[in-house]
C-alpha cells in the first residue's frame, strides 16, 4: 500500500546549539535517566545530558526521521557524558550521523560482543549499519551536535543496553581518550 504525499517542507538547523526552526519535540535527558549506565555513581542527577531535537514526520517504513542530538561535555568517574544507547527495535534499520560541532566517539556494537568505535567531529557522516548498536561520547569540553537521520519504522530497544551494557567504556586517561572494557558488561 502507498500513503499520500506528504508535503514538501524544510527545518533550519543551528549546528553550534542543534536547535531546530520548527523546534516541535525536544526530549531531554538528565543524568538521572543514566543512573546504573555509568561505572561510578552519579553525584548530581539533575545535570542535563543530552538533549534531542526531532523533526516531525510519521514514523514509517516509507519516511526518514531526524533529529539532532547535543550532547553536554562532562564526565561521571572517569567516564565521559554518553547517550543511553539503543539497538533499533527493527534490528536491520541503518542510520547516519553528521557531527555538526565538538568532539567525540561513535562506539557501536553487536550482539555478540564486537565493536568498532568511529571518531565524530564537524564534517564527519558515520554510517552505522543495521544491527549495530550506538552510543555517542561527547571526549571535548563543548557540546557535542550531530544530525541523525534514519528509517522511520527502526524504532528503538533500549532494554538491551540497559541490561547488558556495552562491550567497551570511553573514560579519559593520561594522554585523552582511552576505549577499555566494560567490567561490567553482560555478554551473552
Ligand atoms: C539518535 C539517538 C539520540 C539519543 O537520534 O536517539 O542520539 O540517543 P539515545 O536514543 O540512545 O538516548 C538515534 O540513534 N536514533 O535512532
Ligand atoms: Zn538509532
Amino acid at each position: 500500500m502507498t500513503s499520500a504525499p506528504l508535503e514538501p517542507f524544510a527545518v533550519t538547523i543551528d549546528f553550534a546549539t542543534g536547535a531546530l526552526v520548527p523546534d516541535p519535540d525536544v526530549l531531554d535527558r538528565r543524568l538521572a535517566d543514566l543512573d546504573g549506565y555509568f561505572v561510578a555513581d552519579i553525584d548530581d542527577p539533575g545535570v542535563g545530558a543530552y538533549t534531542v531535537h526531532e523533526v516531525r514526520v510519521p514514523p514509517t517504513g516509507n519516511n526518514l526521521l531526524s533529529s539532532t542530538t547535543v550532547l553536554a561535555p562532562g564526565k561521571v568517574g572517569d567516564e565521559y557524558f554518553f547517550t543511553k544507547g539503543h539497538f533499533h527495535a527493527i534490528r536491520d534499520r541503518a542510520e547516519i550521523y553528521l557531527t555538526l560541532s565538538g568532539e567525540g566517539l561513535l562506539v557501536m556494537a553487536l550482539e555478540d560482543g564486537r565493536t568498532v568505535t568511529k571518531e565524530m567531529r564537524p564534517g564527519i557522516a558515520n554510517y552505522v549499519p543495521g544491527h549495530w548498536a550506538h552510543r555517542s561520547v561527547n571526549t571535548g569540553t563543548t557540546p557535542l551536535v550531530f544530525y541523525a537521520v534514519y528509517i522511520g519504522d527502526a524504532g528503538y530497544d533500549y532494554a538491551t543496553i540497559a541490561e547488558r551494557g556495552f562491550p567497551v567504556i570511553v573514560v579519559e586517561g593520561e594522554e585523552g581518550p582511552e576505549v577499555r572494557p566494560n567490567p561490567r558488561y553482560v555478554a551473552s
